[in-house]
């Protein structure tokens, strides 16, 4: 478990390989940190090795920890074979740090710079095409800002959710375990380690324990649940709720973060765990109550006030993006019997044959590269630039109307350089104010956003299914 306390880094990656171990102590001011971007073996759970990309050495990477304020300097070398690149998920960075435009080749070192002006749960992932290969690979790691009241909880837990497509071996397998064109995965990890591998977390009756949750999975989608206990969810995607809420189910979409609080109210001996859905493919974290009882830990939660964009509800959509797919019949050779035009999705293929439940590595593989993910018809980078003034609200209704796979594909949608509060899920309002980075628009339906751009620049807004980034579900907004 990657646990955080009183300010200081404390990071205990168990059982890496090749002896990597990660401690570090928060400076006052200026938060430095050093990665190394490399190739590992790594150890998945006994018996089930891999190879990795990481960010110095274990998956998830090296954890970076600062406090709001804190101006952080991040340096390192990229020792892989392949260019890569650091994007800071969620935090509102200058436009040059902000990762896309920055190629860091094989062997070069790097550096990135800024302050971070929000606390909360944010993450750093490769952001270089086809990203889909260098996250999958293991390129991702937890970014926390803390803020001063996360010290008072019994325990701060970070768990990064992730799947991995392998054969026995631990060889990577091309293709998908399941579904249709995205890389999901037969094996799904906590922290980089599945069942019963997983580090239990530790309680003691009375205690409240504060978990972070992050999808790292490049398209799968998970739901967690919790026996005996409930969540109390406080922050989505690191921004604090006005009013929190308690549930006993949270689901991540990938590239979300869900903050939430779990007071301590079980038995000494009695067994709880924390799983998904599919906890047979590994997520399944054990709660282990230890004897003892301390005076029962309050929520130090004070929630924020309303932020909401005044207006928002009635105000015209200035952007309306349409996501949808196409099948490129000309991207690849196919059988005569095969359209020669792009086409779309539900035009007269029996596209349910597609969904088999495994389908061999090189059959899929070639079926997704057949595919074109879109943005009003539009494929990255023929996608059509969002034009934006500085300081002024803008209002973007997402609309999925990729409705006709047999799988009805979701979007989750991510905005780089800026939060955005939904306005409207179908043109209903939310049941409570939130504010997030990447929202999940499901399939045949539309929600709409709002956010304020205060950085210059151009940033990227994509699906955060890498394969649908990737395939071209990709625009920028130009800020000016
Ligand atoms: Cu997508």
């Amino acid at each position: 478990m990657i646990s955080i306390k009183k300010g200081i880094l404390f990071a205990v990656v168990l059982s890496v390989v090749g002896g990597a171990f990660y401690f570090s102590t928060l400076q006052a001011k200026a938060a430095e940190f050093k990665v190394d971007i490399k190739e590992v073996e790594w150890e998945i759970r006994p018996g089930l090795t891999t190879k990795v990309w990481s960010y110095g050495g274990s998956v998830p990477g090296m954890p970076i920890v600062v406090k709001k304020g804190d101006t952080v300097r991040i340096s390192g070398t990229n020792n892989l074979p392949n260019a890569t690149n650091i994007h800071w998920h969620g935090l509102t960075v200058p436009n040059d740090q902000d990762g896309p435009g920055k190629t860091i080749k094989p062997g070069e070192s790097f550096n990135y710079s800024f302050k971070v002006n929000e606390s909360g749960t944010y993450w750093y992932h490769s952001h270089y095409r086809p990203v889909l290969d260098q996250v999958d690979n293991g390129l991702y790691a937890p970014f926390i800002v803390k803020a001063p009241e996360d010290d008072l909880y019994s325990g701060d837990h970070v768990l990064v959710l992730d799947d991995w497509y392998l054969d026995v071996n631990g060889n990577r397998l091309q293709g998908t375990a399941r579904g249709d064109m995205e890389r999901f995965g037969n094996v799904e990890t906590v922290n980089g380690k599945a069942s019963p591998a997983v580090e239990p977390l530790v309680f003691h009756k009375g205690e409240l324990h504060k978990l972070r949750f992050i999808n790292a999975s490049t398209a799968a989608v998970h739901t967690i649940k919790i026996s005996g206990h409930k969540f109390c969810v406080t922050h989505t995607d690191g921004h604090p709720l006005v009013e929190p809420y308690e549930t006993d189910a949270i689901t991540l979409s990938p590239g979300e973060r869900i903050d939430a609080e779990v007071a301590a109210t079980g038995e000494e001996g009695k067994s709880y765990v924390i799983e998904s859905e599919r906890s047979e493919l590994g997520i399944k974290i054990p709660i282990n109550y230890q004897a003892g009882q301390v005076a029962t830990v309050g929520s130090p939660y004070v929630p924020p006030q309303s932020r909401s964009i005044p207006g928002i509800d009635n105000r015209t959509p200035d952007f309306t993006l349409e996501l949808n797919s196409v099948m490129d019949m000309t991207a690849k050779e196919q059988s005569s019997n095969a359209a020669n035009a792009p086409m779309s999705h539900g035009g007269g293929h029996d596209m349910a044959a597609m969904s088999m439940p495994v389908m061999p590595a090189n059959e899929s593989g070639s079926m997704a590269s057949m595919m074109r993910w879109t943005i009003n018809g539009k494929s990255y980078p023929d996608t059509e630039p969002l034009q934006v003034k500085l300081d002024q609200v803008v209002k973007i209704r997402l609309w999925n109307k990729d409705v006709t796979t047999a799988e009805k594909m979701d979007h989750p949608i991510h905005i780089h350089g800026t939060a955005f509060q939904i306005v409207s899920l179908n043109g209903r309002k939310p049941d409570r104010e939130t504010w997030k980075d990447t929202v999940n628009v499901p399939a045949g339906e539309y929600v709409d956003i709002a956010f304020t751009m205060t950085n210059p620049g151009t940033w990227m807004l994509h699906c955060h299914i890498l394969d649908h980034e990737d395939g071209g579900m990709m625009t920028s907004i130009v800020a000016k």
